[in-house]
């Protein structure tokens, strides 16, 4: 790949792969609305606010690829998330349109399903069960994405991580962790793909406890390696086990399903 775009660049996941992502395109294109620092020769720094339209019209030019991790990655206010996930999107895929359809990695979230309990086990057929405003954004992030993909043949990998950060910090995490390396060599599966089509697919290592079926996404080829059990026993050792009725043990979108619904200023 000669150009990937990585919008988010400055968030955790951002920074994470920022690194880790050196050499897979011949140039990075960073993106975000936070400082990103200094370009190394191998990359490009764009301050975009995804919004902007126009602006995002020129980020996505020249590009081949896009891993979309920017935007709010949390409950907050509607008019914040309306900002960045929805319209974003829309400049997002309405540039990808104009720009010769560069392949889409969509960073959605677990918090599209956050009600289903944490006994249950679905797939990727399971009705959405948003927990929040920022889980209903997801869920139209991926409809726009799917209907990009029926009308224009966009290709997306709706990624729906589960908690992607160095390693689980608390027992919900046992089941939806994901980890860096894992993320990448998810990445990599998703741009070299012959043919993507519009998968969702779940962002989670090959954790012992596991909610979430990603059997119907085996032609990618996508295995990963990691195991959060690894860090059972420290999490044992220091975290408190969450009370059997909380939130953080009942439902897999944990805590998020008792966010408010924030006031406006
Ligand atoms: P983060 O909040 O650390 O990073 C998001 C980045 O997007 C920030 O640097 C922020 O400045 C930028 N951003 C926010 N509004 C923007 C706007 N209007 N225009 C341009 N940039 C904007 O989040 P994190 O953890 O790095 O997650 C990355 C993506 O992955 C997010 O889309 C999040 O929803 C998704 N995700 C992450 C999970 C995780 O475990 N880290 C789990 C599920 C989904
Ligand atoms: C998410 O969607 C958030 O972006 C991330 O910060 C975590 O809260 C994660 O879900 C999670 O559910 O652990």
């Amino acid at each position: 790949m000669k150009r990937l775009l990585i919008t988010g660049a400055a968030g955790g996941l951002g920074r994470a792969m920022r690194s880790r992502l050196a050499g897979f395109a011949e140039t990075l294109r960073l993106s975000d609305i936070a400082d990103l620092g200094t370009a190394a020769s191998h990359e490009e720094i764009v301050t975009c606010d995804l919004g902007d339209a126009a602006a995002v019209m020129k980020l996505v030019e020249g590009c081949d690829g896009i891993l979309h991790l920017g935007g709010i990655s949390v409950e907050d206010k509607f008019s914040k998330i309306l900002n960045a996930n929805l319209l974003g999107l829309y400049n997002l895929y309405e540039a990808a349109r104009a720009h010769g359809h560069p392949r889409i990695l969509f960073a959605s979230s677990n918090h599209v399903v956050g009600f289903y309990r944490q006994d249950e086990h679905i797939d990727a057929k399971a009705p959405m069960r948003p927990d929040g405003l920022y889980g209903v954004s997801k869920c139209f992030g991926e409809a726009l994405a799917r209907m990009y993909f029926e009308k224009f043949g966009q290709e997306t990998a709706l990624v729906r991580i589960g908690s992607c950060f160095e390693k689980p910090v608390n027992h919900r995490m046992l089941s939806g962790w994901m980890s860096y390396d894992d993320f990448v060599s998810l990445i990599d599966c998703v741009f070299r793909a012959p043919m993507l089509g519009c998968p969702v697919i779940w962002g989670i290592s090959n954790n012992d406890s596991k909610w979430w079926d990603n059997s119907h996404a085996a032609y990618l080829g996508w295995k990963p390696k990691d195991n959060a059990e690894i860090y059972r026993a420290e999490l044992e050792a220091t975290i408190e086990r969450p009370a059997p009725t909380s939130a953080m043990a009942v439902y897999q979108g944990g805590k998020f399903v008792e966010d408010p619904i924030f006031a406006e200023d």
